[in-house]
């Protein structure tokens, strides 16, 4: 293969804006900039994937978990702000909630089947149907062609001709005139053997969360199964860092509770089926260590028992010996069955295997694999290795400017969802503090950062892209892997062990069991203290050294070579906010053992930082935080 590998082609373009990413905010900006724009603007998208499959949604959702309907965006910033222990950006939600159901109007518009309550069958949700609300903001689809379905409209605005496919964007580059300024971004096909250096006046860096970073709980023949995609390999992140964009709350992550061993979402199992998760002896261990939750939580009157905590009392069972952890799916079944007919209950099995064909195949096939009839048999239940991403029920991300009328000054410089970064952007699980945004807000807020961007390119048509470095050096650092390996391939017998070089694989094992063991993976049931995540920094940042020595003997292993590198980066910084908030403030996510409560008094803020692109250092810092809707739980205000 090496023979054949060669130099690239260089294929150097120029437009108005990129957008990094073909996931539900990347598609989200392509439309709306497009509805903003005119001819004299060119956008182009590029995606490591296929667009029609690529992001989080690939497999098809069950449910769209963010449709306001009849409560308020004021109503979505209390409920978002409960289930992250309320450190959010009251302006950043607020923006999604008042605009997240003209998006859901448009995914049925488009053809996305919606579920509609009786009554309202065959009326669209923009006439005023009532829809299938599994929970208060979640309403139930059939979605498993949701994302092909966004696709297909954000291709046809854009135009097909302005959409490169499997191209994996490396890096940001900085310009050589302007301080602090986007001027362009690297990257190179999957496929074919060329290297895109593409320069720009503004970006949208959308490329979802970071997994894999943690050691899983999948081993051998399971390994790649995670909840999350795959394919988040935490470019967001590493990429923001990189160009000194600051972020912001790289502490949270999300552990999400899910059926094990194919990870099936449990949302639609509680909300939908109003099914109970219990402990090995039957006990609901969320009602039985309530007291226990009252000490984490100043919120604890909110509606729903947040997220962290809900994990917080099943890991007390789990560690205390009283597993295995289950959903008890026969007893809601039969409750659900109580008052249906024969046929009904047929459905309603459908149903119950539809959640996860959907959404989740792989959960469906542990059930046919193991013999599991829902309606028969309980399923156990397994917290997962942690996962960084802002729009599900975690909110680490960038730091950005919010909307001009209701955000204060200090969190608005300009454009919205515009990084510290001139020119740059970002959406979705890229931008930090406003989770619950899920696959509609993650859309809404695409289309929001769409807008601005217009915006900035017709502010700035005057700005000239140029690079600090010569394109030869910056295709140089990109191919180092593939050099590496033509260099030492003849120095071993066994291609994955070698003193000169490192696999990408090894390198992902070595830096997934750092994390795990120094940085609150499963191993230590997510806790830690200072000394282990400084052993944990120094591991990492040798593994940083090693990084040069990546190798790549095909195109593919030089994706595995940068996605590993990124994920490193968003690991680092995750270390390093981890290390610098001394509370537990997400009891359930991870423990810092050596400050083991919550510290409302000296970190209800947020924990912002930003490394130095020149240099590498890192500073970290406490940033005030408020609300600006104001917060009722059980009639008190916080
Ligand atoms: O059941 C590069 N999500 C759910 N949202 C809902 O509304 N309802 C649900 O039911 C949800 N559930 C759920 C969800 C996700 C998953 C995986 C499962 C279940 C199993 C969450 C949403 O999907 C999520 O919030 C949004 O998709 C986030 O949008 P965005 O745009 O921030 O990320 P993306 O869609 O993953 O897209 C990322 C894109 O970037 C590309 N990419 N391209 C170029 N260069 C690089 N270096 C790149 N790195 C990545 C990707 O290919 C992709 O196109 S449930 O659990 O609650
Ligand atoms: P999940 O399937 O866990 O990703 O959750 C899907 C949606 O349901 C999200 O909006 C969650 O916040 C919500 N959810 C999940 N479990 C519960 C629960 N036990 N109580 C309330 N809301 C939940």
């Amino acid at each position: 293969m090496a023979g054949t590998f060669g130099d690239p082609e260089i294929v150097e373009i120029q437009k108005d804006i990129l957008i990094i990413g073909g996931g539900m905010a990347a598609c989200g900006t392509a439309l709306e900039a497009k509805r903003w724009a005119s001819d004299d603007v060119s956008i182009l998208l590029v995606d490591k994937a296929a667009m029609d499959r690529s992001g989080a949604v690939a497999m098809g959702l069950s449910a769209i978990n963010t449709y306001l309907g009849d409560q308020t965006p004021e109503d979505y910033c209390r409920m978002v702000s409960a289930d992250l222990m309320g450190i959010t950006r009251d302006d950043l939600v607020y923006d999604v909630g008042r605009h997240v159901d003209d998006t859901v109007h448009l995914f049925e518009e488009w053809g996305l089947p919606i579920w509609k309550a009786k009554g309202s069958e065959g009326i669209a949700l923009k006439d005023g149907a009532k829809p299938v609300r599994s929970g208060k903001w979640q309403i139930m689809i059939n979605g498993e062609s949701y994302k092909p379905i966004v696709a297909e409209a954000a291709k046809k605005a854009l135009g097909i001709e302005n959409i490169i496919e499997r191209c994996f964007i490396v890096k940001m580059l900085l310009d050589k005139n302007e301080q602090n300024r986007v001027a362009g971004a690297v990257g190179f096909s999957v496929r074919e053997h060329k290297l895109y250096v593409i320069r720009a006046n503004a970006i949208l860096l959308v490329a979802g969360g970071a997994v894999n970073i943690f050691r899983p709980r999948s081993l051998g023949e399971g390994m790649g199964r995670t909840w999350y995609p795959v394919w988040n390999a935490g470019s967001t992140y590493a990429m923001a860092a990189e160009c000194g964009a600051e972020l912001t709350m790289m502490e949270n992550r999300f552990v999400p509770a899910r059926f094990k061993d194919g990870y099936g979402p449990v949302g639609a199992w509680f909300l939908l089926f109003k099914s109970q998760a219990l402990n090995g002896y039957g006990e609901n261990y969320v009602i039985k260590n309530a007291d226990m939750l009252k000490e984490f939580a100043p919120y604890d009157t909110a509606a729903v028992v947040p997220t962290c905590l809900r994990n917080h009392a099943m890991l007390k069972e789990m560690r205390e010996g009283r597993g295995p952890i289950v959903m008890d799916t026969p007893a809601a079944m039969k409750k659900l069955s109580e008052t249906m007919t024969p046929r009904e209950i047929k459905h309603l099995e459908a149903e119950a295997w539809e959640d996860f064909l959907d959404m989740c195949i792989g959960q469906a096939g542990v059930w046919a694999g193991m013999n599991i009839r829902p309606e028969e048999s309980a399923s156990e239940l397994m917290p997962t290795e942690p996962y960084l991403l802002g729009s599900h029920s975690g909110c680490c991300g960038i730091w950005v400017s919010g909307p001009a009328d209701i955000s204060p000054p200090e969190w608005q410089w300009g454009y919205n969802r515009m990084t510290t970064v001139k020119g740059l952007f970002t959406a979705g699980d890229g931008v930090g503090a406003s989770g619950h945004k899920f696959s509609s807000g993650s859309h809404t807020e695409g289309r929001i950062a769409g807008k601005a961007m217009i915006q900035f390119v017709r502010d700035n048509k005057d700005f000239k892209p140029a690079f600090k470095k010569p394109i030869q050096e910056i295709t140089e650092e990109i191919y180092k892997p593939v050099r590496n390996y033509i260099e030492y391939k003849d120095k071993t017998t066994s291609e994955d062990v070698n003193p000169y070089y490192i696999s990408p694989k090894m390198f992902q094992m070595r830096l997934q069991k750092y994390m795990d063991e120094y940085v609150a993976g499963v191993s230590t049931y997510y806790t830690t203290n200072a000394k282990m995540l400084e052993i944990g920094l120094k591991h990492l940042q040798w593994l940083k050294e090693d990084s040069l020595k990546l190798k790549a003997k095909d195109l593919h292993e030089l994706l595995r070579a940068w996605e590993n590198y990124h994920r490193l980066r968003a690991a680092e910084a995750h270390l390093r906010h981890i290390l610098f908030r001394e509370e537990t403030r997400y009891p359930g996510f991870f423990y810092r053992a050596d400050f083991p409560k919550l510290d409302e008094a000296n970190w209800k803020c947020f924990v912002n930082s930003r490394m130095d692109p020149e240099t590498g250092e890192w500073v970290l810092k406490k940033v005030p935080h408020k609300d600006l809707v104001e917060k009722h739980y059980g009639g008190q205000k916080h």
